[in-house]
C-alpha cells in the first residue's frame, strides 16, 4: 500500500465535462466508524476472493467470478440501505454488496464448495447470492435477468407504500439487453423506487463498451428518459460512491423515483476462472488499472485522515484473512448435500388443503371466456393481493378477447391495469410483485406473441424455487390465448403446451369447457406455482364449451385427467380444442358398430395424469393421441412413450398419433385445414386401430 509520501495523483474515472457528475461527499462530514466498517467489508470481500481461487488451485471447487476492482461502489450502495428491509436484486459480481447487506464469509464459501450450509444448497454457482432474509433475490446467470423482477420489486414496495429501497445491479455488457430499456420505460413511468447501479468496468468478458454501447457512454445514451436522475461516479472512490449512493437512495425513499448510477470501475481479475484477460487486454492498462485498486484508495484516505494508522490497515487485512481462513475451515467440515435433492423444490412440495369438485348449485349455461372472467373477478374479490395486468386488459377494452373486461371498474386500476406493450416486461414485473406478496394473474395476449418473454419464462419464473432451496417462489398465473382454426395464421395459431411441458418448474393447464376452465383457474390462483394457464381461442364463445356455471367455491384439481366418456374399445388420450372432434367422431363409431370408446381429456398437460392414461390403456388395449400441435416432437410424443413403456404387453393395436402438421400455421381456410387436424384424420385413426 502507498504512503502519503508516495500518495500518486489519479484522475477520476468519470469523462471530463460529464453532465452527471456529482461532487465527492467530504471524508469528514462521514462517521468514522461507519468508513473503517466499510473497510474492513472491502477488504473481506476481496479476501474471499482471494481464497475462493486458491481453494480453486488446490482442486477445491469450479468456478469463480469475483468483485475485485468494484467493491466501493458496491458498499456505498449496500451499506446505506437497510437490512431486511430494502432489497438487492444483484448480478453475479456483486459480492461486496451482498455482504454489505448482511450476507456472510461463511455462506460466501459455502457456495463455492457446494455444502448444505450454502443458501441455495449446492444448486447454483458460486456468486449466485440468495438470501430472503436479507432480501437479496437468488441471482441468475443470466445477464439481465434480475431487471424486470428489480422493477416488480419495486412496483410492490410502491404498492405496499414502505418506503422500501430496490437495488438493482448489473454491467456495462447488461445494458445492451432489452430488459434494462424496458426496466427504464416502466421504473421511469412509474417513479418507482429503484436504484440501478450500472458497474461499468469497460467489458463484458473480452468485447470493450466502445463495441457495446452506441456513443461508449450508457449514461449519456439514457439522458432523455423522464423522471431518471443520472448520476456518474468513479466507482473505485468510496466517498465519491457514497455520495451518488446517498442521492439516490434518499431520492427513491422519498417517492421520487428511480436513479441510474453509472459507476466507473475496475476488473482487476479476469471475468471469472475460465479466462484469462491478458490475451485481450493490453498490459499497460492492466497495470494502469491496478492504481485504482478501490481498497487501496480508501485505505489511503483513512490514513491521510488519521482515521486508521498503517499498521491498523494491515492489521484489518491480517484479521481477516485469519477470519476467512476459519471460516473456510469450518466450511469444509459441513456436509454436501445429497445426490437426491439434485431434484428437490422443483415444484411446492406442501398441502395446499383445498377442496375440489364442489359444483354447487348449477348456474345458467356460460361460455368459456365469461368463466374466465368470473373466475377473475371472484378470485380478486377474495384476496387482494390477486392482481391481473397485460397488454389491453385494463379499463375499457378488458384484454382483446374480454377476459378482464369490468375489472378495473370493480376493483380499480391498482389491481387491474394495462402494461406496456412488452412481453418480458410483464412476466418479469409479476416476478417481482410475486417476491413482493403479490399474485399476479398476467395475460400474454396470443400464446404467438409469449416469445420475447422467454428469458424470464425459462431462466427466472419456473427455476426461482429450485435455485434459491426453496427460499423464494412465484406463485402466479400467466394466461395465454392459444391455438388455430380461426384463421389467424402464423402469428395468432401457435400452440405451445409441448414447449411448456419440457420446463421443469411449471404446471401447464389447458381446459376444454367452460366450468373446467372456472374451476381450474380458481385453482391455479389459488396455488403455490407458476402456472402456464392455456385458452383455446376457438373455444372462448363456442357453443359446445358452454356449460352450467359453477359456483364461487368450484375448484378443479390440477393434475386430474377428466374421463369424458367411459369405452372398452379404445382409448383416445387429448386435450383443448380437440376434445369435441373425439367425442362426435365417438359417437358416431359407437352408433354405428357398437364399440365404446374411452376419451380421456387431459385437462392438465404438466403435471400429466399418467396413472388415468394407463389404467385405460390397460383396459382397452388400443390408444390414440390426438392434439392440434404438430405430431412431430409434440406433447403426443411423451405420452406414446409412457404408453409404449407401461402397456407394451396390454397392447393389441400400434398407438397412433392425430395431431398437426409439421408447418406454420397458413391463413387461408383450405390450407389452413390442411395443416391443423380435422375430424376426418380422427375418424381415419380410430377406425384403423379399431380393426388393426
Ligand atoms: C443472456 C446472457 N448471454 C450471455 C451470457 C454469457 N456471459 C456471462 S457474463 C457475460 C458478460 C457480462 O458483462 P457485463 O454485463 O459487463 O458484466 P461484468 O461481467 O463485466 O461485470 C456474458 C456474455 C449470459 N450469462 N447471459
Ligand atoms: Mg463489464
Amino acid at each position: 500500500m502507498s504512503t502519503t509520501a508516495t500518495k500518486r495523483k489519479l484522475t477520476s474515472l468519470v469523462p471530463k465535462g460529464s453532465q452527471f457528475s456529482i461532487r465527492s461527499t467530504p471524508i469528514s462530514s462521514v462517521d468514522a466508524d461507519y468508513l473503517v466498517a466499510v473497510f474492513k467489508k472491502m477488504v473481506l470481500s476481496r479476501t474471499l476472493d482471494v481464497k475462493m481461487l486458491n481453494l480453486l488451485k488446490q482442486g477445491r471447487g469450479h468456478f469463480h467470478i469475483g468483485a475485485c476492482g468494484q467493491e466501493a461502489i458496491q458498499l456505498a450502495m449496500s451499506t446505506q440501505l437497510e437490512q431486511g428491509k430494502d432489497w438487492g436484486m444483484f448480478y453475479y459480481r456483486d459480492m461486496a454488496s451482498a455482504l454489505g447487506l448482511g450476507m456472510t464469509s461463511r455462506e460466501m464459501l459455502s457456495a463455492h464448495l457446494s455444502t448444505v450450509t450454502d443458501t441455495s444448497r449446492g444448486k447454483q454457482m458460486p456468486s449466485h447470492f440468495n438470501s430472503k432474509e436479507k432480501r437479496i433475490v437468488s441471482v441468475s446467470s443470466a445477464i439481465g435477468c434480475q431487471f424486470m423482477p428489480g422493477f416488480g420489486v419495486s412496483l410492490g414496495a410502491k404498492k405496499h407504500n414502505a418506503q422500501e429501497v430496490v437495488y438493482i445491479s448489473g454491467g456495462d455488457g447488461s445494458t445492451s439487453q432489452g430488459s434494462f430499456y424496458e426496466l427504464l420505460n416502466w421504473a421511469t413511468r412509474e417513479k418507482v423506487p429503484a436504484v440501478i447501479v450500472i458497474q461499468d468496468n469497460k467489458y463484458a468478458i473480452s468485447v470493450p463498451v466502445a463495441d457495446q454501447t452506441a456513443g461508449g457512454s450508457i449514461s449519456r445514451l439514457l439522458s432523455g428518459f423522464p423522471n431518471l436522475e443520472i448520476l456518474e461516479v468513479d466507482g473505485t472512490d468510496f466517498l465519491h460512491s457514497y455520495a451518488a449512493a446517498n442521492k439516490a437512495i434518499e431520492r427513491a425513499r422519498s417517492g421520487n423515483g428511480p436513479t441510474l448510477i453509472h459507476a466507473h470501475v475496475v476488473r482487476l481479475f479476469p471475468h471469472s476462472s475460465s479466462d484469462d484477460q491478458s490475451k485481450y487486454r493490453p498490459a499497460n492498462e492492466l497495470e494502469k488499472d491496478k492504481k485504482y485498486d478501490p481498497i487501496d484508495r480508501l485505505a489511503e484516505k483513512l490514513v491521510d485522515e488519521g482515521i486508521l494508522t498503517e499498521k491498523a490497515v494491515q492489521k484489518i487485512k491480517d484479521d481477516t484473512k485469519k477470519e476467512v481462513e476459519a471460516d473456510a475451515r469450518w466450511v469444509m467440515e459441513q456436509e454436501k448435500p445429497t445426490a437426491e435433492e439434485g431434484d428437490s423444490h422443483t415444484l411446492f412440495e406442501g398441502e395446499l388443503n383445498l377442496e375440489y369438485g364442489n359444483y354447487g348449485d348449477k348456474g345458467e349455461p356460460i361460455v368459456m371466456v365469461d368463466a374466465i372472467n368470473h373466475a377473475l373477478a371472484e378470485e380478486m374479490e377474495r384476496d387482494e393481493k390477486v392482481l391481473v395486468f397485460g397488454e389491453d386488459v385494463g379499463a375499457g377494452k378488458g384484454g382483446v378477447f374480454t377476459a378482464t373486461r369490468g375489472l378495473t371498474e370493480r376493483f380499480g386500476k391498482d389491481r387491474c391495469f394495462n402494461t406496456p406493450l412488452a412481453e418480458a416486461s410483464i412476466t418479469g414485473a409479476a416476478a417481482g410483485l410475486a417476491y413482493q406478496g403479490f399474485k399476479p394473474v398476467i395475460e400474454i395476449q396470443f400464446g404467438d406473441y409469449v416469445w420475447p418473454a422467454m428469458q424470464m419464462l425459462k431462466n427466472q419464473i419456473p427455476v426461482i424455487r429450485f435455485r434459491s432451496n426453496n427460499q423464494w417462489s412465484n406463485p402466479m398465473v400467466i394466461r395465454i390465448p392459444i391455438g388455430g382454426y380461426i384463421n389467424g395464421a402464423l402469428c395468432h395459431s401457435q400452440n405451445i403446451e409441448a414447449f411448456f411441458a419440457h420446463i421443469p418448474g411449471y404446471k401447464v393447464v389447458m381446459p376444454s369447457n367452460a366450468a373446467d376452465a372456472k374451476g381450474m383457474l380458481k385453482t391455479a390462483i389459488r396455488s403455490e406455482d407458476p402456472i402456464i394457464f392455456l385458452e383455446h381461442k376457438a373455444l372462448y364463445r363456442q357453443g359446445y364449451a358452454r356449460r352450467p356455471e359453477p359456483g364461487k367455491d368450484y375448484l378443479v384439481e390440477i393434475g386430474k385427467a377428466d374421463i369424458v366418456t367411459e369405452g372398452d374399445d379404445l382409448t383416445i388420450v387429448t386435450y383443448g380444442a380437440m376434445v369435441q372432434k373425439c367425442v362426435k367422431v365417438a359417437k358416431e363409431i359407437q352408433s354405428n358398430t357398437g364399440k365404446t370408446i374411452e376419451i380421456i381429456d387431459l385437462r392438465t398437460i404438466l403435471p400429466l395424469d399418467s396413472e388415468t392414461i394407463l389404467n385405460s390403456v390397460k383396459k382397452t388395449s388400443r390408444a390414440i393421441v390426438v392434439h392440434e400441435d404438430a405430431a412431430f416432437a409434440g406433447f403426443g410424443a411423451e405420452i406414446v412413450a409412457q404408453i409404449a413403456d407401461e402397456c407394451f404387453t396390454y397392447l393389441d393395436a400400434p398407438v397412433k398419433r392425430v395431431a398437426g402438421k409439421f408447418s406454420s400455421i397458413p391463413y387461408a381456410s383450405q390450407m389452413e385445414a390442411y395443416v391443423l387436424p380435422q375430424d376426418d384424420d380422427v375418424r381415419n385413426a380410430v377406425n384403423d386401430i379399431l380393426s388393426f
